[in-house]
């Protein structure tokens, strides 16, 4: 067991006793939303997992502790304090705990530490990848490389266009990881069910879901899996309203020389304030039935016979 992970007691008894565990994100509470719909939707997100049978596990850095499984009131401290936490991808974290201060974990770190703590399944928003421009500004995702070596299952919406899904495809063909469609060919874009992209391959129910997983397990295969499950139909947004939002969003980040980690911050806060509460209620829509969905696959998981 590695010094530097507390691992929530539940959450620990859940994976000792072969239970079904679903770790979830903390970017999204404190970056990715504001206050304090951020902390409803977490909490909520934590309910539905266990509806669907499975233990949450909400991952963070607090203290320079790397923690699998948060209390409430650790919820309610992430999104009060929202974007001043440090948003910690792979390279943060050796400075963070040494330091012995607080992050918000990525889609990266999450992944990162579900693997350290022995949990296989993580639900989320949308996950980074390669930025538009990237041919220039060489804006690729860290979350790209750690699919590529971590062997943990991802269940998300898709990406947003804000980045350039055809290369984003292209980047995880090349790191070795398997793009699956949650009943649909198509892969989704976060807002909108869909993107004019194709995935690898579609599955239809969670239980095939986990049968590749285990397979993936079986072969000693190191990287991720990346399920991506569209939005509901009833809270999809229209596609132009978020099409115009985007680009705006794209110009206005071009134009203040935003780079580096600030670049998606900046452009998921813009995008959600252009387009006003709509696309914050389908954000929380769409996490939910993620968190649903690993939950299920989860459950499937653990009732194979190993
Ligand atoms: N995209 C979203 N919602 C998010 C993120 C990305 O639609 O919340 C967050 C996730 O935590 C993701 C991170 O891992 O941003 C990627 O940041 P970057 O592009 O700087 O790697
Ligand atoms: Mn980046």
């Amino acid at each position: 067991m590695n010094s530097y992970l507390d691992i929530k007691p539940e959450v620990a008894q859940a994976l000792q006793e072969h239970r079904p565990v679903v770790a979830l994100e903390s970017t999204i509470i404190s970056h990715g939303m504001p206050y304090p719909q951020n902390v409803e939707t977490a909490l909520k997100v934590e309910a539905a997992v266990r509806e669907e049978g499975a233990v949450p596990a909400t991952i963070a850095i607090i203290g320079g502790r790397l923690k699998a499984g948060l209390s409430e009131e650790e919820i309610e401290y992430f999104g009060q304090k929202g974007r001043a936490i440090a948003k910690a991808s792979r390279r943060d974290l050796g400075m963070l705990c040494a330091r012995g201060l607080d992050g918000a974990t990525t889609v990266t770190t999450t992944m990162m530490i579900a693997h350290l703590a022995g949990i296989r399944i993580f639900a989320t928003g949308g996950i980074g990848g390669v930025h538009r421009g990237a041919e220039t500004t060489m804006d690729i995702s860290a979350d790209l490389e750690e699919l590529g070596h971590t062997p943990v299952m991802v269940v998300c919406a898709g990406a947003k266009s804000i980045l350039d899904l055809g290369l984003t495809l292209e980047y995880l063909e090349t790191k070795g990881v398997p793009v699956l469609g949650y009943q649909t060919w198509e892969l989704p874009a976060f807002y909108v069910r869909s993107s004019g992209f194709a995935v690898d391959y579609r599955v239809d129910d969670p239980a095939e879901l986990a049968a590749a997983l285990h397979v993936h397990h079986k072969l000693g295969l190191s990287g991720g899996m990346l399920v991506t499950n569209p939005i509901p139909e009833e809270y999809a947004m229209p596609k132009h309203v978020i099409d115009e939002a985007i680009e705006q969003a794209l110009r206005e980040c071009r134009e203040r020389g935003i780079h580096g980690k600030e670049t998606t911050p900046f452009l998921l806060a813009r995008v959600s304030e252009l387009t006003g509460g709509e696309s914050l209620a389908s954000n929380i829509q769409l996490v939910l039935n993620n968190a649903r969905l690993a939950a299920r696959t989860a459950v499937a998981y653990e009732g194979l016979n190993r």
